[in-house]
């Protein structure tokens, strides 16, 4: 049995080594880069067992994520397409704050992705199935694939946890939202930005953000609270409600817990997301209490943003406690 079974494209990761445009850039790190597979990584880093599924392209970068990701303890169940390739996904910095993240997917082995693909045996014996509103985005058969996942899992009495991330790249935000709408009924644990709950709830809370007010010490601000209320009135038992620098809000069983975001230098923040997801996850699986799950998964998003890549800085167990520390900064 795994705790978490996740499927998605996982692309090769093409990330410029310097600042300016990326026709300057000269030379790349190679690496991947996954929204599932980083859950699975940070899962499994944090102590649980975690399965990604998906397909890769019979070249150099699928045989790259194969052994990367088994590298990291994650059971791989990578489908090889003889017909097409790996994605690709190039990373620029434009400026030393700004990163420019440009997809060469359309077409990819992992956008081919079909239900057959998943062995419906994996996820009746998992703990959580994990699944985000990339795949649906990537084609008809990848979309058919996360419906009969979800389906497998309700039926089998799995919970379905969903990550929103949204991406503009691959489908409009209406287009978004219907998807999001139709499956939110069948989602136990439900991760957004407070971007991305407006395209669950475009009527509840439209256009320009909802600004959160300014809060006593402690005190959980009434906007993330409230948009959780409603993203929980549609289904998920759990929401999650990522903050940013502010921290993040969970309700669970209608009752809402909140943390602050860690303190560290920022270097890339694409992966924050997923990092919060797997500690969050890696913690509902160890049955640990609300407030310590949220710290967990924050901490984790903390890690995350610490160093080039989207998982690479991605704690263990063992680090977590070093962002609670104020020393110099020194470990000996
Ligand atoms: O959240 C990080 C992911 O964005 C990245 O690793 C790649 O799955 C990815 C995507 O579609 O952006």
């Amino acid at each position: 049995m795994t705790d978490l079974v996740t499927f998605g494209e996982t692309m090769a990761l093409f990330a410029a080594r310097r600042t300016g445009p990326l026709r300057f850039a000269r030379d790349f790190d190679l690496g991947l880069g996954g929204a599932e597979s980083n859950v699975a990584i940070g899962v499994a880093r944090l102590g649980r067992t975690a399965c990604w599924a998906g397909r890769v392209g019979a070249d150099d970068f699928g045989d790259l994520i194969r052994s990367a990701l088994a590298g990291e303890g994650v059971d791989v169940r990578a489908v090889p397409d003889l017909e097409a390739p790996t994605g690709l996904m190039i990373k620029g910095r434009r400026t030393a704050d700004h990163i420019d993240v440009r997809y060469y997917r359309a077409g990819s082995a992992g956008s081919r992705i079909r239900p057959e693909d998943l062995d419906p045996d994996l996820i009746r014996g998992a703990r959580v199935l994990h699944v985000t509103a990339i795949t649906p985005a990537l084609s008809e058969s990848a979309r058919a694939t996360v419906r009969h996942a979800v389906e497998v899992a309700r039926s089998a009495g799995v919970p379905v946890s969903l990550d929103v991330n949204y991406r503009k790249a691959l489908w409009s935000p209406a287009e978004a939202g219907a998807w999001l709408r139709e499956v939110i009924g069948q989602v136990d644990m439900l991760f957004a930005t407070e971007e991305e709950a407006r395209l669950l709830l475009p009527d509840t809370f439209p256009a320009p953000p909802h600004e959160p007010r300014e809060d006593a010490e402690g005190a959980v601000p009434e906007g993330p609270v409230a948009v959780a209320e409603a993203l929980a009135a549609l289904g998920p038992r759990h929401v999650l409600v990522k903050l940013g620098s502010r921290g993040a809000v969970e309700l669970s069983d209608g009752v809402a817990y909140r943390a602050p975001a860690y303190q560290v230098t920022e270097v890339d923040p694409v992966g924050a997301g997923d990092a919060f997801a797997a500690g969050w996850l890696a913690d509902w699986l160890e049955g640990a209490e609300p407030e310590h799950r949220l710290r967990t998964a924050c901490a984790a998003g903390a890690f995350a943003v610490t160093s080039q890549g989207d998982w690479e800085s991605l704690p263990r167990r063992a680090d977590l406690a070093l962002l609670d520390r104020t020393t110099d900064g020194v470990s000996r």
